[in-house]
């Protein structure tokens, strides 16, 4: 069965302490799919929260010094309990108290996936990329030697999002090729997926590789289609559209069009 059915069967409760920009199409993008959103912040409950939940996924999106507190709690707590525990470092290396903040939170906690674009990821690898802001800036550099050396240091998945999307575990590589570059006129399509990414997670008895990679693909698959639907409109189209193609597409239309590449070590 596919990940993506596991998905839909389960129902699995991913547990987001996000940023204020993309909390509500968070949610939306995680009902769409077939998950069940919990966004949960305060200190006195996100342990609670992680403990009971099948991923917990944390994003720097918006940082202030209690949001840190809390995910240092609900991934201490996801990390307890066997929880797959998905990080966004949005804007690290953008700033300095996001590099640090991404340290400390690197140091404290094991992850099971780090999803990212270039510039962030290249930052947590110790690597220097541009960023303007939350976004990417130009870079050069082989970005499949960057997610392989970022998922050996972290010892977990990293995904590096653009173009063409690269899932590493540090020994082995997938590249997703689906998507569609509208989906960066839309803010939250990069959080939304590393959400999308935790409920695979939750659905991935271990197969932690193969269950992000798909989510990858798939995420792209539902793009593409939604961008078919909504062509020649504007983004605002194509943002309705995407989380109407996050429910249906079928685990039939996904592997008709998945294009995902597992490199040749
Ligand atoms: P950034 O802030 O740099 O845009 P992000 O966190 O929003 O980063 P993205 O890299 O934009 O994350 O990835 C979000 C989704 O958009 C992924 O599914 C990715 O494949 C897709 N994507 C990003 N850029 C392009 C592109 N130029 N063409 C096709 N798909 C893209
Ligand atoms: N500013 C701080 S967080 C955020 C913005 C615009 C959302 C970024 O979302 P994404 O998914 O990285 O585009
Ligand atoms: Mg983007
Ligand atoms: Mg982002």
């Amino acid at each position: 069965m596919s990940f993506l059915s596991k998905v839909r069967q389960a129902n699995p409760l991913v547990h987001n302490i996000t940023n204020i920009v993309v909390a509500n199409f968070t949610a939306n993008g995680l009902l769409a799919l077939g998950a069940s959103p919990f966004m949960a912040d305060a200190p006195e409950e996100v342990e609670d929260v992680a403990a009971m939940s099948g991923a917990v996924v944390l994003n720097i999106g918006t940082l202030n010094e209690a949001a840190i507190a809390s995910m240092v709690k609900a991934g201490q707590a996801a990390n307890r309990h066997g929880v797959p525990l998905v990080l966004d470092p949005v804007g690290a290396g953008a700033t300095p108290y996001r590099t640090e903040v991404t340290a400390k939170l690197l140091g404290e906690l094991q992850l099971t996936a780090l999803r990212g674009n270039v510039a962030e990821v290249a930052n947590v690898a110790g690597e220097s990329w541009a960023s303007k802001g939350v976004d990417a800036g130009a870079g050069e550099g082989d970005v499949i030697t960057l997610a392989n050396k970022a998922a050996r240091k972290l010892n977990c998945v990293v995904i590096i999002t653009g173009k063409e999307d690269i899932i590493s575990n540090g020994t082995r590589t997938y590249i997703a090729s689906n998507g569609h570059s509208i989906l960066t006129k839309v803010t939250g399509t990069g959080c939304l997926l590393s959400a999308v990414v935790g409920a695979f997670l939750a659905v991935s008895s271990g197969h932690m590789l193969e269950a992000a990679a798909e989510a990858l693909s798939f995420y792209g698959v539902a793009a593409e289609i939604a961008a078919d639907a909504a062509e020649g409109q504007g983004p605002g189209s194509f943002q309705v559209e995407f989380l109407n193609q996050l429910t249906l597409v079928t685990p039939d239309i996904y592997s008709s069009r998945s294009r995902l590449q597992l490199l040749e070590p």
